[in-house]
């Protein structure tokens, strides 16, 4: 199955898109006063018509957090790894366009933050005991948004610098993972090139030795938008030589201990047009080698979202960079990882309203333990500027179910800091623990009010779904 980096579920990214767009105001009454009737599901459960990754919803670090590997250091923080552990599993990809930029040099000593972060370690547990030292990371906070200006002028004037990272930055990430019960995959730099522009692999040599030598279990990438190099770095790699280099790399790997890892690529950018044409030609060099297709999806330019919610580029590019900042799709995602199981069932709402109101079912995951095999979970993204409202089919309609309502709080709407749940503000409890994320039981027969542009999982209870036992 492909892996699809930016999507995740995809709607956790579209909700927030709708953000300058959207106003949701909380005190607005939640869609009674709507006379038009609730819209129809009609769901066909018979046989799952796709079976998703454990792993779907999967998330990246951006590799330009090693343009200054002092910064790697946020990775020891025991909240980010809280977080990072409710995601669990899923893989953490390493990459973005700084991954052509960076390189290895193992002779490169630790910087002040990495050494007085190993040296809070304890004892031998390297989960357990380890954490910045508070006065590092507030002052690693303070220059943060100096860093970010720096990695957005870069980004903006499309001119990069190389820049190297040491064997700890390498631990730094292989421990955040670890410990965080991420599978890391590592993008390495494809712009390292021979005078008669093949791949030079004597830098991922390097560093597949050192993750050899600390047992490391990585899995790879070569390279991010390959399709974009010209424009980043001046040099034009056609799909063919891009497909030499993945089978060059896989000789690597299967020399090293990296016999059973996994290798992904090509990573292009939207596939249209010539990246198209580059796409079909790496998998006629490469295809053998890889594990997964891997290409980047954008709801920047998306075809789901409507044409007036993307008019004003203005609006989407400080949109952007408030959405790196808030980090607040974070809620979303948990609550699908916990909610949403593997199996992908078929639903679609009957009528005029189904383009603007979303709806996916999954059976649940039957993790959770209020719920067991047979239940199915239905998640819903209503992109009206009113509330509408969800009718289940008849043969489930005296069924239990559980609501898990999502709403930004505050005047903010959708660019809000915070997120309700079901009314409940959600916060982490302390840096170790994740809020307990409660259930709303809606009386037997109700129908699924979803207010303008709110998101929403329903849990059928007791569905007894054959597909999902
Ligand atoms: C590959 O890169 C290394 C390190 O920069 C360099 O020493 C070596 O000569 C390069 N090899 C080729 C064939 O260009
Ligand atoms: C390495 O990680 C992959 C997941 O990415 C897993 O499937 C595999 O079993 C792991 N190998 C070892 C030796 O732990
Ligand atoms: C809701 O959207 C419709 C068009 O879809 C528009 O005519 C109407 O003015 C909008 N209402 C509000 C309150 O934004
Ligand atoms: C190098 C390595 O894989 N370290 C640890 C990662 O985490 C698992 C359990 O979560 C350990 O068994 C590994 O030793």
């Amino acid at each position: 199955m492909p892996l699809r980096w930016k999507p995740g579920p995809p709607l956790p990214q579209l909700l927030l898109l709708l953000g300058p767009l959207g106003h949701l105001s909380p005190r607005a009454p939640v869609g009674l006063a709507q006379a038009d009737a609730a819209a129809e599901l009609d769901f066909s459960t018979e046989r799952p018509v796709h079976l998703v990754s454990p792993a779907f919803l999967s998330f990246t670090i951006d590799a330009n957090l090693a343009t200054d590997p002092r910064f790697l250091t946020f990775l020891g923080s025991t909240k980010l790894r809280t977080l990072a552990r409710g995601l669990s599993p899923a893989y953490l990809r390493f990459g973005g366009t700084k991954t052509d930029f960076l390189i290895f040099d193992p002779k490169k000593e630790p910087t002040f933050e990495e050494r007085s972060y190993w040296q809070s370690q304890v004892n031998q547990d390297m989960c357990e005991s380890g954490s910045i030292p508070s006065d590092v990371e507030k002052r690693l906070q303070l220059e943060w948004p100096f860093q970010e200006q720096l990695l957005l002028r870069e980004q903006y004037q499309k001119k990069f610098n190389n820049s190297t990272y040491s064997r700890s930055s390498v631990d730094m990430l292989y421990t955040f993972a670890n410990c965080s019960g991420l599978d890391l995959i590592f993008g390495l730099n494809a712009l390292l090139r021979t005078a008669d522009l093949q791949w030079n692999s004597s830098n991922a040599q390097l560093l597949l030795d050192y993750c050899s030598s600390k047992n490391y279990n990585i899995s790879w990438e070569l390279g991010n938008e390959p399709n974009s190099f010209r424009k980043k770095a001046g040099i034009f790699i056609d799909g063919l030589q891009l497909g030499e280099d993945f089978v060059k790399l896989h000789k690597l790997l299967a020399k090293s201990t990296f016999k059973t890892v996994n290798l992904y690529g090509p990573d292009i950018g939207q596939p249209r047009g010539k990246t198209v044409k580059m796409l079909t030609s790496f998998l006629k060099a490469g295809g053998e080698v890889i594990d997964s297709v891997t290409w980047h999806h954008y709801y920047l330019n998306g075809r789901i979202a409507t044409k007036e919610d993307f008019l004003n580029p203005d609006v989407l590019d400080t949109f952007a960079s408030s959405v790196q900042k808030i980090f607040q799709d974070y809620w979303l995602s948990l609550l699908f990882k916990k909610l949403v199981g593997t199996n992908v069932l078929r639903a679609s709402v009957k009528g005029p309203d189904s383009r603007k109101l979303r709806v996916y079912l999954h059976c649940t995951n039957i993790n959770h333990p209020r719920y067991k095999e047979g239940d199915l979970t239905l998640y819903a993204l209503n992109l009206h500027n009113v509330t509408k409202r969800l009718q289940l089919p008849y043969h489930l309609f005296d069924k239990q179910v559980d609501k898990y309502l999502v709403k930004p709080l505050g005047p903010d709407g959708l660019l809000s800091k915070s997120v309700q749940l079901n009314g409940q503000t959600l916060k982490m409890v302390d840096d170790h623990t994740l809020p307990a994320l409660t259930e709303k039981p809606l009386r037997p027969g109700s129908t699924l009010g979803l207010p303008a542009f709110s998101y929403g999982f329903f849990v059928i209870r007791n569905a007894k779904v054959t597909a999902c036992l």
